[in-house]
């Protein structure tokens, strides 16, 4: 199996992380906890983990989006955080994760359904950053893959949480049969190969590159993003081109999860968010259908929420106030549900 410890499609090289930080580049952190499910510690059982996730967050997406296809709902337990993390006047500072349903969403003046309290501890803690500091760490970010019988955290790095839930999904109580349930990470070694070659290229540039455009304070660092992101969304929009459903081929895949967070959130999001303006998804025939295509498939529309998306990137910015676009084609996420917007 190949290491994905180091691996550039799961994290930044952290090479000068300090100097590149100070010259305005945005430097995503490397996570601490990389236990796996399947270690002595963390045997596969159902309805012994938890995941502690919020739905604006990308890296969170990918995991809602592995437990929910690979038919995980019901063995693996899940609270959601307020997509805003804390402001300058929380008493225990700001950006926060925490867990409070009260809390009231300015893009809509109401609650939002999807928020719980933390209940995989039994501690009922308000903030993320207590989970990890019950285990004496002082990180704080989601996703957070929890074992509720040691009350120990596993691991908190998206790429690897998907990878064991896809790898144990039927020790960890999958309510598909095998042959019903995806693999996402094939063992055919030339799959394989093409699914880490996409994974480097879409990690780098497309996820963490959105970010990598959006967060720097450096032109040149955000025009090398720029166009590093819209040239990969040619080079992918040019891959479904020969009518495959997905990137590989005939099969979804792992490669197809990660690609999906990001260009769900492409247009009524990182379009201006992330000042990611070269074009919409929408202007790419292809990806716009693969998109529509994955959009439809059994436990990806229960895995989105746009309005946590919309709410998270915009809610503390922008003068809190969320923008309402696009209209056009026509609203979003209805829209994803129309593939023929882009047939010739
Ligand atoms: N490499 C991690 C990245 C997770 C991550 O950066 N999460 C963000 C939310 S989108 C976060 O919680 N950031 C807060 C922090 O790191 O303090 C993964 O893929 O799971």
């Amino acid at each position: 199996m190949r290491e994905i410890k180091g691996d550039s499609s799961v994290q930044e090289d952290q090479a000068n992380a300090s100097t590149r930080r100070a010259r305005g580049e945005f430097v995503r952190g490397v996570s601490g906890f990389r236990g796996a499910i399947g270690d002595p510690d963390f045997p596969a059982e159902p309805g012994r983990y938890h995941l502690f996730v919020a739905l604006n967050c990308p890296w969170c997406h990918r995991v809602v989006l592995a437990r929910n296809v690979l038919g995980l709902q019901d063995s693996i337990t899940m609270d959601v955080a307020f997509p805003n993390r804390t402001g300058e006047d929380d008493p225990e500072g700001p950006n926060l994760w925490e867990f409070n349903p009260p809390r009231i969403a300015t893009l809509s003046g109401e609650t939002l359904p999807e928020c719980t309290d933390e209940t995989g501890t039994g501690q009922g803690h308000r903030l993320a950053r207590d989970i990890y500091r019950a285990e004496g760490s002082n990180e704080q970010s989601v996703p957070i893959l929890y074992d509720k019988k040691t009350k120990r955290i596993v691991n908190n790095e998206s790429a690897e949480i998907i990878r064991m839930l896809d790898r144990h999904a039927d020790a960890l109580g999958s309510s598909m049969a095998d042959d019903a349930r995806y693999v996402l990470y094939p063992s055919e070694i030339e799959i394989r190969a093409e699914i880490d070659r996409l994974n480097d290229l879409i990690y780098t540039t497309i996820n963490n590159g959105a970010y990598k455009a959006g967060f720097s304070s450096d032109q040149s660092v955000y025009a090398a993003a720029f166009s590093a992101y819209f040239d990969t969304l040619e080079q992918l929009d040019a891959l479904l081109a020969d009518g495959r459903p997905f990137l590989t081929g005939a099969a979804f895949s792992e490669a197809d999860l990660r690609l999906f967070p990001t260009l769900y959130r492409h247009d009524p999001v990182y379009y201006l968010r992330m000042k990611l303006n070269g074009g919409k998804v929408f202007d790419y025939r292809y990806l716009w259908q693969w998109l529509c295509r994955v959009y439809v498939l059994d436990g990806v529309a229960e895995s989105n929420s746009l309005i946590h998306c919309r709410q998270g990137y915009f809610g503390r910015s922008w003068n809190g106030v969320v923008p309402a676009g696009p209209l056009k084609p026509m609203p979003y996420p209805e829209a994803y549900r129309h593939p023929e917007l882009t047939a010739s």
